[in-house]
């Protein structure tokens, strides 16, 4: 039976602010702050469990090594070395499993088998780092070769960000869908972290069905407005496209070739004129979880930061009020990983698969639940000033803990 499983990065020990991603406006208007780790994992763990009384089926993946010692060796750091980058090596920014892969289920796939490419993540140093060790965590959740075919990411003069800039339309998530990549054109004042040509290359490594893939271009606007990834500004959940009317160089265009491929597509478009572009992205209204609960209904989890916000609530009121799709609107206290440009839907990978096919250790339970609780409680720190990061203290403290975590989770293989 397959179903939509979401995996959500469990935040890790080094969560800190260190001002790493340029054009992504939340994580440098948060630089240099202290940042709480322990609240922080607390805070994406408790969003799990909502999800999971919703009766969804939850999954996750547990932090990288930090600080990366691979990569410090790469960079022959040293005493001198700059701040920025070495702070790269402590990031935990691997919370954001959007960004882990891009996913295609087997429905969509020439060989019907659900297909993962790992993200290179090229553009930003903290990132670019994390592909190995994400790869080797996909290899051992999917490790059923009959169903998955986990793959290394796309070549390096390409950039991709995996799911994030990735959505798939269709009449139910065991169906066969319409994937559509979005990209970004590069020459802006801020970076486009996903090129067309890796966009291509996952499409056609994933064996997709050409008559059922688009390829989309950003607003450039929307990323010099912060956009960093499609997913700031649009998600989309079987047949249901939620967007923002400036998310797309070309919406109108967009729109039909989504209409002329999934007749039942249903687009939710909210006018600039409502929230604008800038609030949309403070807000992160877009970062959403739209999903569908066991009722049919269709959700969506928002940050409490769009909950507040007088401009996205009188939106949704009326939504809700009307008769479109989405019935019910959660709001989420993901404030710490907001505060790095990361909301809801930057913080789960989404995967169709039959979860008896998964390594069960990454699925979570009561039992789990509380398990990792108990040892972000014990073993996470409480907070991280930008300043301890290279000290053999914070260190020793960060490898601990995700020690412990492994040690719990019995995933000793990831060590
Ligand atoms: O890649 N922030 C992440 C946020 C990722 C959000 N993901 C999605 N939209 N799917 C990024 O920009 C900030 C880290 C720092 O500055 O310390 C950071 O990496």
């Amino acid at each position: 039976m397959l179903v939509e499983i979401n995996f959500d990065g469990i935040v890790g020990p080094s969560h800190n602010y260190a001002g790493l991603s340029l054009g992504n406006l939340a994580a440098t208007a948060h630089a240099g702050e202290t940042s709480y780790p322990r609240a922080a994992a607390l805070q994406g763990l408790e969003k799990m469990r909502g999800n999971r009384a919703l009766g969804l089926t939850q999954g996750f993946f547990l932090p990288l090594p930090r600080p990366n010692h691979r990569f410090l060796t790469e960079i022959a750091a040293d005493g001198h070395t700059d701040h920025a980058l070495l702070a790269a090596a402590w990031s935990a920014s691997s919370m954001w499993t959007a960004n882990a892969a891009t996913v295609s289920p087997a429905p969509d796939t020439r060989d019907a088998r659900c297909h993962l490419t790992a993200a290179n993540l090229v553009t930003m140093p903290h990132r670019y780092q994390e592909w190995p060790d994400t790869l080797r965590q996909l290899q051992i959740a999917f490790a059923d070769a009959a169903h998955f075919k986990v793959s290394g990411p796309v070549p390096a003069c390409f950039g991709d960000e995996g799911a994030a800039n990735h959505m798939r339309l269709c009449a139910s998530h065991a169906e066969p869908g319409l994937e559509v990549f979005v990209y970004g054109r590069r020459g802006g004042r801020f970076p486009a972290r996903q090129h067309e040509e890796a966009s291509r290359i996952v499409a056609r490594a994933h064996g997709l069905d050409p008559a059922r893939v688009l390829f989309v271009e950003q607003n450039p606007a929307a990323i010099e407005a912060g956009a960093f990834h499609n997913d700031v500004v649009a998600v989309a959940n079987e047949r249901v496209l939620f967007t923002h009317e400036l998310a797309f160089a070309d919406p109108e265009g967009t729109y039909a070739a989504i209409r002329a491929k999934v007749p039942e597509a249903e687009i939710v478009v909210v006018p600039d004129s409502a929230v604008s572009l800038a609030e949309a992205i403070r807000t992160y209204l877009f970062n959403a979880q739209l999903l569908t609960l066991p009722s049919g209904e269709m959700a969506l989890v928002i940050p409490t930061e769009a909950q507040e916000s007088p401009a996205v609530r009188g939106w949704l009121d009326a939504m809700l009020a009307g008769n479109g799709p989405i019935r019910r609107v959660i709001a989420v206290d993901v404030k710490q990983s907001m505060a790095n440009g990361g909301g809801p839907a930057c913080l789960r990978l989404r995967v169709v698969a039959d979860p008896d096919t998964v390594d069960p250790r990454f699925l979570l339970t009561d039992a789990l639940e509380d398990r990792i609780a108990g040892v972000i409680e014990e073993w996470w720190p409480e907070h991280i000033d930008p300043g301890e990061l290279g000290s053999s203290g914070l260190e020793n403290d960060v490898a601990n803990a995700r020690g412990k975590l492994l040690e719990a989770l019995e995933l000793p293989e990831l060590g």
